[in-house]
């Protein structure tokens, strides 16, 4: 079988970290598992950036159903859709502490 080789100016060229000329599977593993990585510290972000977004707009839909901005008249016609609102967006809140702890337990 013929040895393989990389296109001419191949995105992986950069992978070859000793610069010896050849791309080993040592060096692929490392940019998979660093990419990798990097996927997931992004996915944890995103998932941090809901769980923001869900206490904000629970606290903030609470404040602003309080507030006298709103007569109580309107309150009262929302408010199975106000308290579903506020219990679905609790539950992810709810979720998102729940598998961070289950991961930081099983991290350790
Ligand atoms: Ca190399």
């Amino acid at each position: 079988m013929t040895q393989k080789k990389l296109q001419t100016k191949s995105k992986y060229n950069d992978l070859d970290l000793n610069n010896d000329g050849i791309v080993d599977d040592d060096e692929l593993e490392l940019a998979e598992r660093l990419t990798r990585l990097e996927n997931n510290d992004k996915k944890d972000d995103q998932i941090r950036m809901m769980a923001w977004v869900s206490m904000i707009s629970v606290i903030g839909v609470i404040l602003l159903v309080l507030s006298p901005i709103i007569p109580n008249t309107r309150v009262q016609l929302c408010t199975s859709l106000i308290s579903t609102f506020v219990v679905a967006n609790l539950g992810i809140l709810a979720t998102f502490m729940a598998t961070s702890a289950w991961s930081k337990k099983n991290n350790q």
